[in-house]
């Protein structure tokens, strides 16, 4: 697809088949949702796809994205190169077998685990195909900034700004799906598991990941989605299938998806108890689990690189917010004594490209700041509230260049 359609539907064209799967009646009843569908292979690493250095720095399970390394005319971030954030390891999944287990009390006819609808992917692709382009972005995407920056580390993956992406997800509305199979008035949550190995961590078992959204999302604006970009999904992304749930911290949008819970009560799961959550000193105990993204701004630029004393260079940057688009970029050359506007590239839903003239300086270290403001009026402090879980690092980065 060439350009980004946000929602484009197609003809609903339901065979009986899948109207019955989506009735829940008949054959489709009864099977209980699946464990991991297929051990990995001995050889498999955590991540499958290739990780070339030039493009991604690489943290155990996780990678993320060079800034560096994109491609300052290219609007969606190309799968083979977006980040990779996984609690365990990528699973090797058949799209032939897989299905999806949707029950709970939450449906208008209840269902046990053991009288779930299984849904097949033939079954979902009956339904009116989306594409929505998003922002996808990790809740801990600049936490590495907390310890660089603000001198209080933050543990977990150290990311710099690399854990985010622009993409077009194809799939179908999880409203869709819901509405056909029937959902009562009184539904509250609906919880994501996903197909791969269980999270260690310490000695403890958490099971598989999971994580609830709360239903006025689900039927907002979430997608069950197989395709990115116009491809499949890669199995690092979630093939065959994968919630994506717009705007909110990247944990919601589970991977590997195997089963929805529809419930009528509030669901937990340590994925929104005990992570995801701000925790520590400045925070009260209560604290929601998070949802909206914040502001960030990174410049396509490495860390160092030299810039030239005469001005005139062009250089450019990306900025996103969960809640919007980007309304105002601003940029200081001069450790924010003065901002002066980015020009601004985009204007469709994704993040939003901008670029600046280099003005030149004297030799030496200097440094650029990139400031985003978003339609909301959100925008980013110069301090990021520091929390255990090193969540929505969202101030100002200072980004170090030398000028020669
Ligand atoms: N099943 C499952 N879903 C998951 C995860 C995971 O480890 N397992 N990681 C979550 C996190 S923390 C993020 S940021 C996104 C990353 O998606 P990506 O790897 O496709 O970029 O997936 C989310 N969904
Ligand atoms: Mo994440």
């Amino acid at each position: 697809m060439s350009q980004p359609a946000t929602e484009t539907p197609a003809m609903p064209t339901l065979g009986r088949r899948s109207l019955l799967a989506l009735a829940g009646a008949g054959a489709a009843v009864g099977v209980a949702p699946q464990r991991a569908g297929a051990a990995p292979a001995e050889a498999d690493g955590p991540i499958l796809k290739p990780l070339p250095s030039d493009q991604f720095v690489v943290y155990g399970t996780n990678a993320e994205m060079r800034w560096d390394s994109v491609d300052p005319g290219r609007f969606r971030t190309p799968q083979p190169r977006l980040f990779v954030r996984n609690h365990t390891r990528t699973p090797r999944l058949d799209p032939h077998t897989f299905e999806l287990s949707v029950f709970g009390d939450g449906l208008s006819r209840p269902r046990s685990v053991d009288e779930a609808v299984s849904l097949r992917l033939r079954d979902l692709r009956r339904l009116p195909v989306r594409h929505v382009t998003t922002v996808h972005e990790c809740t801990g995407n600049g936490r590495s900034y907390f310890g660089a920056q603000q001198g209080t580390p933050a543990s977990g993956t150290q990311w710099k700004l690399g854990a985010v992406g622009t993409v077009t997800w194809e799939g179908v509305r999880l409203a869709d799906v819901l509405r056909r199979l029937g959902i009562s008035r009184g539904a509250v949550d609906v919880m994501a598991t996903g197909l791969d190995p269980s999270y260690v961590d310490k000695g403890t078992d958490y099971g598989p990941v999971r994580r609830p959204i709360p239903i006025g999302k689900a039927l907002d604006d979430a997608l069950l989605a197989w395709g990115m970009n116009g491809r499949p999904l890669l199995p690092d992304h979630g093939f065959p299938l994968r919630l994506v749930v717009p705007g909110w911290v990247g944990i919601a949008s589970i991977k590997w998806l195997g089963s929805l819970e529809v419930a009528s009560t509030e669901l937990t799961s340590p994925w929104n108890t005990k992570w995801y959550r701000m925790t520590g000193p400045d925070w009260p105990t209560d604290s929601p689990p998070l949802t909206v993204n914040p502001v960030r701004s990174a410049w396509e630029l490495a860390e160092g690189t030299q810039l030239p004393q005469r001005g005139g260079a062009v250089l450019h940057g990306r900025s996103c917010s969960g809640a919007g688009r980007i309304r105002r970029v601003e940029v200081s050359v001069d450790r924010g004594s003065r901002w002066e506007r980015a020009r601004i590239e985009d204007h469709r839903p994704g993040w939003t490209r901008w670029s600046y003239r280099w003005p030149g300086a004297a030799p030496g270290p200097h440094t650029l700041l990139a400031r985003a403001t978003d339609v909301h009026g959100r925008t980013q402090p110069l301090t990021a509230r520091f929390n255990d879980g090193g969540y929505f690092f969202d101030a100002v980065v200072a980004h170090p260049v030398v000028v020669r």
